[in-house]
This record gives structure tokens, sequence and C-alpha cells, in this order.
């Protein structure tokens, strides 16, 4: 075991036999920081060292990127054979078979939706096992994790849950609202806006731990000395996941609702029930990557003429015009006089609006252009 495992094992046994109380917090939040940033750093050192080979520098393309975390055979390249309707992945019935990213293309209600299947090691990858380092490198890119464990080592979700952890990846919550901003002098001052429970003494005891003697400290609204360390640490990515589990094709009723009632448990939310074999429940599973991904259909209506109905325009939820403009033409931005919006997100139809204007689900828009 290498020291840098050791010292956050033993930091992580004193945790655990710290008592939780106000006495005591301060010196939780000492050891948590210092746990976040001996990780922090064996990571930093694993990425810088990777090469990158070859597989890894996976360009993105289509309106967004899932990427399938799961341990090897629990069917990652079954599932994407099964989503992307075609036989791109090799599969075998033996472990390791996928050794570099293959990806590959969905396409679902309208959306091109980029799959990613990587290597199935992924146990120890936040520490630099193996080419755990590259693959944390993919799924922290990704728009959406689907974690697949099969229905026999369902339990499997907690490591996966763990490893993603540690690799910086925060799923379903939204970033905590946190500035940390470093100042020559002054010390720590603390401002908050609504009710935060945090006080100064933990975070100065925080900050300590990255060398952080001034700061200017803002925080909105509720968060935990873990959100506020993540904060510190500053690279945490924040993205949507779900479980999906594999092979049910192979067990009765009874043991699927066992299976699927420990992995609520565990995971907090409910698990999808899929047989990438069958092809069972794959249809429910398209639908929800679309749901989670978070589409919107925009028409486009050319100025003085009728809006386009039939195909819509697919873009990530929180898209501006700006966006749209990119994804229309590359010179539209330039040329950009206004657009007219009728819709969900503005007050009346026809509405001009600028650049910056963010779009709802359904909206129809006319750019305005300078010739
Ligand atoms: N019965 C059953 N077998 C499956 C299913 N999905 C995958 N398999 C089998 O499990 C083995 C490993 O699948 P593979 O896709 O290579 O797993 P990977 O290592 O995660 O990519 C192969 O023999 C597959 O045929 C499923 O839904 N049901
Ligand atoms: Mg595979």
């Amino acid at each position: 075991m290498s020291s840098v495992e050791e010292q956050i094992r033993e930091l992580e046994d004193e945790l655990k036999n710290t008592p939780y109380n106000k006495a005591t917090s301060k010196h939780i939040g000492r050891l948590k920081a210092k746990i976040a940033k001996i990780r922090d750093e064996a990571v930093a050192r694993a990425m810088a060292s990777s090469g990158g080979g070859e597989g890894y520098s996976v360009k993105k393309s289509g309106d967004a990127t899932v990427v399938l975390v799961g341990f090897p055979s629990v069917g990652k390249s079954t599932l994407l054979n099964r989503l992307t309707g075609s036989d791109i992945s090799e599969t075998a019935a033996y472990a390791f078979t996928t050794v570099s990213v293959i990806p590959g293309a969905m396409e679902h209600r309208g959306a091109k939706i980029q799959i990613l299947d990587i290597p199935g090691l992924i146990a120890g990858a936040a520490m630099g096992k193996g080419r755990g380092k590259e693959v944390i490198a993919v799924v922290r890119s990704a728009d959406l994790i689907l974690i697949l464990v099969d229905v026999f080592n369902e339990k499997h979700v907690d490591v996966l849950l763990r490893e993603l952890h540690d690799s910086g990846i925060r799923i379903n919550q939204p970033k905590p609202d946190i500035t940390i901003k470093k100042a020559g002098c002054g010390g720590v001052r603390l401002n908050t806006v609504g009710a935060v429970d945090l006080n100064l003494e933990e975070i100065r005891a925080i900050l300590a731990e990255s060398k952080i003697v001034n700061a200017d400290v803002l925080i909105r609204n509720d968060v935990t000395q873990d959100d506020f360390i993540d904060a510190m640490i500053g690279n945490r990515i924040y993205v949507p996941a779900f479980v999906a589990i594999n092979k049910v094709d192979l067990v009765d009723e009874a043991m699927r609702n066992e299976v699927r009632e420990d992995v609520v448990e565990r995971f907090g939310d409910e698990p999808y029930m899929i047989s990438a074999h069958s092809g069972y429940n794959i249809e429910a599973l398209k639908d929800a990557i679309y749901d989670n991904l978070g589409f919107m259909r925009i028409y486009m209506k050319p100025l003085g003429g009728r809006a386009d109905m039939e195909e819509p325009l697919i873009v990530r939820r929180g898209s501006t015009i700006e966006d749209v403009c990119n994804r229309l033409h590359r010179d539209f931005v330039e040329k950009f006089k206004y657009a007219k919006i009728w819709g969900e997100s503005v007050k009346h139809d026809a509405q001009r609006v600028g650049l910056q204007h963010t779009l709802a689900d359904e909206d129809i828009v006319t750019i305005v252009t300078r010739f």
C-alpha cells in the first residue's frame, strides 16, 4: 500500500473515531480538508504523469455525452451496442475486453447522444491505479454518468460511487454557492446570505489546510463542511447520474425486487432494471437518458415565414440565443442583430431579445441578422 493511501487511511480512522459535536467540528473540518488535499494532490500527480494513451482523447460529438461506468463484464459493451443499434464494441464472455474508450452514437427523440464505453476498471482509479486516471478524465468530461451493475453484484454500486466521489465527481447535487477570494491581509472574513450553519472557526481551520489565512468568503444558503472543502479544493465536477441494473433476464421477479430495493437504499434513487442482452426496458432507459440530459426543443421560424414545427433544434437546458446561433451557422453571432421569441422564456409574443437571452423548452425563435 502506498504511503498516500496509508496517510488517508489513518486520517479516516481518526475521523471515524471522532464524534461530531460543537467542540469537535473544527477538528473534523481540518481532518476532512487534509484528506481532500492529499487525495487531490495524488489525482493531480496521476493525471500529469499519464500520457493519455490511445483511445483516451475522445472527441466529443453529438448534442451531449453519456459515459457508462461499471466493473468488467457487467455488460457495458453489450449495452452500448443495444443503445446505438450497432456492433462497434467487441463483447466477450471474459473480463477486460474493452481496453480503450469506445464511442457510439445513439439517436433518440431527435437528439444525437454520444455514448462512451470505457474500460471496466475503476476500483482504485482515483489513486491512479492501472488505467484509472485516464478513465477519470473521460468520466469527468461527461454530461451524464450511467452507472451499470449486474444483477448479481449490485453492491458494487457503493464502490463505484466511492470512486467517483474520490475523483472529485459530485453526482446529483447542485454546486454549492460558495466563493473564496484570496486576499493579501485581513484574515478570513465571512459573509453569509440565508441560514448558514458553518462557523468562522471551522472555516479558518479548513482554509488553513490549503495555507489560506487571508480570504473573503461568501456563502449563500446552507452548506456542509464537505461542500466548503469542495469549494476550497476547487476542481469538482457536478454531474447527473443514475443506476441501471443489467442482466435481469437471468433472475426471477423476487430477486429483481430484492436487488432493486437494495440499490434504492445504497443510491437513494430507483435504478432501471434492464437486459442489454434481450432488450428488456431499453426504450425506458433511452427515455431516462434523454430526460436526465435536460434537452429542449427549439423551433426556428424564418423572418416573416412559418415556424418549422416538424424538426426542432435540440439544445441543452439553459442554452442561450448565442448557443443556438453557434449551432446554425458560424457567421450568425457576428452578424446578429436581434432575435424574436414566442414562448415560455418571454413575457409577450414576438419579444425582442439579445444573444444572452436564456431559452425555454419549445420556444419559437426568429433570428435577425445583418446581411
Ligand atoms: N444474460 C445476459 N448476459 C449479458 C447481458 N449483457 C451482457 N451479457 C453478457 O455478459 C458478458 C459481458 O458483457 P460485456 O458487454 O462484454 O461486458 P463489459 O465488460 O462490461 O463490456 C458477455 O458474455 C455478454 O454477452 C444481459 O443483459 N443478460
Ligand atoms: Mg466491454
